[in-house]
């Protein structure tokens, strides 16, 4: 027998309750109901299902008679239900989508199919704005404008947002949180603790002595729109930015084992409990428990649950099922860049081009975060858009720049740069003769998106066999949420950067992060070296740099890895060969 005894006991209740939900689509009377109640069991069961499963106990389990128990064993051996299926082909797409939607229960989204013809919540969306709803029985004007409500949430609740956005929020709620006496812990869970690019909702976790207190502050915390749950252990509320926010009071004897556990990713999760259960302990976010002897293994501190697995802690970057376990294991994890490892940013704007603040005004600011050094990379140009500068005036930002060093005390150093296009052909839009004299040459592509994968991969080849190319920037194109990449062969790319000696750009823009957590580790894997660079466009961007090394860190990178953090002698010697 396949043994799927990682299935949750949420995942199981998730599919009886929407066999439930078909059931009802399909007017079955009675039948519904039995598989809410065997649901609601399972959810409230104190250990996992697998295991009562495995004693043979499951119709011993409130609500849970002969039938389902066969279900449910059908499903924590195969991971699904072929009734269940069966049931998705008979209700009529639209259907399903119209019950998750709250306010909306089946009889009143059969209705909305029915009388209506309303198959996706786009239709529905467009019914309630024509005043179509209001005339059907049982519903109203009232009814009309709550659907509108709920499908401008349930929208924003599936939208993901830029982790650059969401952060700073969520470290808001963290600290208001951190501040009340009764609180013990706090800390980020879920996907924005792990940095990932882009983030579904927030989840926060906490201890504290009044649980009753932080949830109320929690549900009233300024910008909180609407509160979805509303419990002892769980709330979740709506900012009013759209975003949802999850926060958890657990106990404090749990609290590794729940951040363990919110954290994620869930196909680390599933890893996790493989190495449990082949051990015949169980892993959730209750702790880890030897069910030979019922003994609890861990469960307070995190790292205690990684130990106890034979594991180095790992850190949350990291915890994507990529070869993290085995590697923690192993003991070959790497030894990560830390977020204060930068010593400089080699890539941002100024007032001389499209950027908001002078040479001086970024130089002091890169200065105030305790860096060496900060390369000016003005447009070149071609980019008329962004006011891009001709060699002329290049020349001119060049002596300008000669001259502050020269007036400042030597422990800080501006170097000249440019941001210089790469043409469609390939070439730069400034004489060798300029890129010569410079200290830093970013190269990026900013038109012509639509070329061939062989002529773009080209392009940026001819670009890096520039001797004078030091960078090429934000090297895919990619905007977050709104803009693919460009075709182009990275694998080519980077054997090429490797060759050369051309750094790859880890450009940290909230919307950017390009080079991506995964191509940074192929690029690595390469034998690529990186610039981590803010492309900060007024002086509050260059904190940016913060999600650089975020999603370097996802991309298993090392300090060593990275041209900017070393010292600017160093720097120069990276950058000259
Ligand atoms: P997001 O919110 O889409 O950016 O991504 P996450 O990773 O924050 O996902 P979320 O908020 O649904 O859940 C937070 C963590 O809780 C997730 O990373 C792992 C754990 N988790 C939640 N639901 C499940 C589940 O059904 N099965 C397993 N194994 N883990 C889960
Ligand atoms: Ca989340
Ligand atoms: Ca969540
Ligand atoms: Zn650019």
């Amino acid at each position: 027998m396949e043994n799927h005894s990682w299935v949750t006991n949420i995942e199981v209740a998730a599919i009886l309750h929407e066999v439930a939900d078909l059931l009802e689509i399909k007017g079955v009377r009675f039948k519904p109901q039995a598989y809410r109640r065997a649901a609601l069991g399972i959810e409230t069961l104190p250990e996992n299902v697998a295991d009562v499963a495995q004693r043979g106990g499951l119709d011993e389990i409130p609500g849970v008679g002969k039938a389902i128990a066969e279900k449910i064993r059908e499903i924590l051996e195969t991971g699904s239900l072929e009734y269940l299926s069966a049931l998705r082909k008979e209700v009529p797409e639209g259907v399903q989508h119209l019950v998750r939607l709250e306010g909306i229960g089946p009889k009143k989204a059969i209705a909305l199919s029915r009388e209506l013809g309303i198959k996706t919540v786009d239709d529905l969306e467009a019914a309630a704005k024509a005043g179509r709803i209001r005339d059907l029985p049982g519903f109203g004007e009232k009814t009309e404008a709550n659907i509108l409500a709920s499908i401008r949430l349930s929208r924003a609740a599936q939208e993901r947002r830029l982790l650059g956005e969401i952060l700073p929020v969520a470290r808001d709620i963290e600290r208001r949180l951190a501040a009340l006496p009764s609180v013990r812990k706090v800390s980020l869970a879920g996907s924005i603790r792990r940095r990932k690019e882009t983030i579904g909702d927030v989840d926060i976790l906490a201890t504290s002595t009044r649980p009753a207190e932080v949830m109320e502050v929690f549900a009233t915390l300024p910008g909180v729109e609407r509160v979805l749950v509303r419990g002892p252990t769980k709330t979740s509320v709506v900012l009013s930015t759209g975003i949802q926010v999850d926060l958890r009071v657990v106990e404090d004897g749990h609290f590794g084992a729940a951040l363990q556990y919110f954290t994620g990713s869930k196909e680390h999760n599933i890893a996790m409990r493989r190495l449990a259960i082949a051990r015949n302990w169980r892993l959730n976010e209750y702790g880890l428990v030897d069910l030979a002897t019922g003994r609890a293994v861990a469960g307070e501190d995190e790292a205690g649950i990684y130990r106890a697995l034979g594991l180095a802690w790992i850190e949350p970057e990291l915890r994507e099922d990529r070869g993290e376990l085995e590697a923690a294991r192993a003991g070959t994890l790497p030894d990560l860049v830390g977020y204060d490892a930068i010593r400089g940013d080699l890539h941002v704007h100024t007032r001389w081009s499209e950027g908001a603040h002078s040479i001086e005004e970024m130089a002091e600011a890169a200065r105030a975060l305790g860096y060496a050094y900060i390369a000016i990379c003005d447009h070149a140009q071609t980019l008329h858009v962004a006011r891009g500068l001709s060699p002329e005036r290049l020349a001119d930002q060049m002596r300008e720049i000669e001259r502050i060093n020269r007036e400042t005390d030597g422990e800080f150093t501006i170097l000249s740069g440019t941001e210089c296009n790469i043409g469609s052909d390939g070439r730069l839009d400034l004489p060798d003769s300029l890129l010569a004299d410079l200290d830093v040459v970013v190269a990026s592509v900013h038109s012509g998106f639509k070329q061939s994968e062989e002529e773009m991969t080209e392009r940026v080849l001819t670009a890096m066999q520039n001797e004078h190319v030091d960078i090429i920037g934000h090297p895919t194109g990619r905007i977050l949420l709104s803009r693919e990449p460009y075709r182009i062969d990275l694998g080519a790319v980077f054997e090429a950067a490797a060759a050369l000696g051309v750094l790859m750009e880890i450009n940290a823009f909230p919307a950017r992060l390009d080079l991506s957590d995964v191509n940074a580790r192929a690029a690595r894997e390469a034998g690529v070296r990186f610039s981590i660079a803010s492309d900060a466009h007024r002086r509050e961007n260059l904190r940016y740099m913060e999600f650089g090394v975020a999603t370097a860190r996802r991309g298993w990178l090392s300090a060593g890895d990275i041209a900017n953090t070393r010292p600017l002698p160093e720097l120069r010697e990276i950058l000259r060969s």
